[in-house]
């Protein structure tokens, strides 16, 4: 019995589904391999990812290779309502609405544990953290996992060098085709679709702070200044403060970004990079938000703190009043934007790290993996380009055999 907001948006969500399925066409060949070979056949597959209307795409790909997929969110706003209504319609097992509280969040985390997966995808971890926290017992089914995201990866190396991790999970986000392209060009454009879907604002003339500037702070930064902006970045790591300094951008302390920006994006998968002494000195009007995993990247309770009231004036738009007289604009509850006020990552940049989610599958059922964090094969990313660039009508040179000798060769020299 599923839990979604609403069956009868389900005509709607599988239009949605239908328009990315027409703009993911390495994951629809997949599928057509997948529903040949039935790699699946009679696995349980458990998820926690963003239930877009692409990974809806990843879903009934799983399920024409003989999966059975239960399916929540990996954010309590992410959720399209129609999509899941979509899954549901389509017996997928849905457990996942736009505005879950917290409580229902992990309630339902615990509703597709209740499948006995053998095979987990997240997008963030919470599945595989409930599993090794509450749910200990479902490890004997599990073959193993898929992490989505940078975050995600983060926790399990941690969990994986405190011993802590019980079974083998696929780093699907550190495969080259998908954060050379997802968290790049994916959340470069996301973000500032979430923020115009939010505000309407002109981002031409504005002083726009990315803080972070990773593969996402990357391609953040970059589609802001092809608005039009002039980009503010902030970074903790040197190496790549150096890169932003010479790809043009100003790079400063936040301290220092504060009283300057007018869009705020957090985008650096760390706590606390926005917050009271931040905030204090911020122009009236400044509006604040996150691209980041968690809602954790700016300090919304000191925001709490120094405001008489707030009040929400457009979807996703909170307004601060604070209490000397200015206000500040806070998107989608400061959570990640790209997915809270807009559709995350177009179709055609999921269509590449979803390719590698469903071989990320199949290879932990044709593989005996060790208990860790696991690289995904590099024939399978390069097969991924591959199939991407003829889509795209790309053609690429070949090595010749001499080329090749010489690349691995060292004898020759000048
Ligand atoms: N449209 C989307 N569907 C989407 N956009 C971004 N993401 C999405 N997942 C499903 C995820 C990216 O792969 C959010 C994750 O943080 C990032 O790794």
């Amino acid at each position: 019995m599923s839990g979604v907001k609403d069956m009868k948006l389900a005509g709607s969500g599988r239009m949605k589904i239908e328009w990315a399925e027409a703009h993911m066409p390495v994951l629809m060949r997949i599928r057509e391999g997948f529903r040949r070979d039935k790699p699946l056949k009679g696995v349980s597959v458990g998820f926690a990812l963003h239930v877009t209307k692409e990974t809806a795409v990843l879903v009934e790909t799983l399920i024409a290779g003989g999966a059975k997929v239960a399916i929540t969110g990996c954010n309590p706003l992410s959720t399209q309502d129609d999509v899941a209504a979509a899954l549901a319609k389509n017996k997928v097992d849905v457990y996942a609405w736009r505005g879950e509280t917290n409580e229902e969040y992990y309630e339902n985390i615990n509703r597709v544990l209740d499948h006995k997966p053998n095979i987990t995808i997240d997008d963030g971890a919470d599945l595989i953290f409930t599993v090794h926290k509450e749910r200990t017992e479902l490890l004997k089914d599990i073959r193993g996992g898929c992490e989505e995201t940078t975050t995600g990866i983060i926790r399990l190396r941690a969990m994986e060098n405190d011993g802590a991790l019980k079974y083998p999970v696929m780093a699907t986000n550190d495969a080259d085709t998908k954060h050379m392209f997802d968290n790049h060009y994916g959340t470069g454009q996301s973000t500032i679709d979430g923020i115009l879907r939010a505000t309407s604002i002109l981002f031409a003339g504005k002083v726009v702070v990315v803080g972070g500037y990773g593969w996402c702070g990357r391609g953040v930064a970059a589609r802001a200044k092809g608005m039009g902006s002039q980009v503010i970045v902030t970074e903790v790591d040197p190496i790549l403060a150096l890169r932003a300094a010479m790809d043009g951008y100003m790079v400063m302390p936040m301290d220092d970004a504060a009283c300057m920006g007018d869009i705020f994006i957090t985008v650096t998968g760390d706590r606390d990079i926005i917050g009271k002494r931040h905030f204090e000195k911020m122009k009236s009007g400044a509006v604040v938000c996150n691209s980041g995993h968690f809602n954790i990247e700016i300090d919304i309770p000191e925001l709490e703190k120094m405001s008489k009231g707030k009040k929400t004036i457009r979807d996703n738009v909170e307004r601060y009043d604070l209490k000397d007289g200015r206000h500040i604009y806070l998107l989608a509850e400061g959570r990640l934007v790209n997915l809270a006020a807009a559709e995350g990552h177009p179709s055609e940049v999921m269509d590449m790290s979803f390719a590698n989610q469903s071989m990320a599958c199949r290879y932990i059922q044709d593989n005996d993996l060790e208990a860790g964090v696991h690289m995904i094969p590099r024939e399978v990313d390069e097969m991924v380009a591959r199939m991407k660039l003829e889509t795209m009508g790309v053609r690429i040179d070949e090595l010749t055999p001499e080329q090749r000798k010489y690349l691995e060769s060292w004898e020759e020299g000048t």
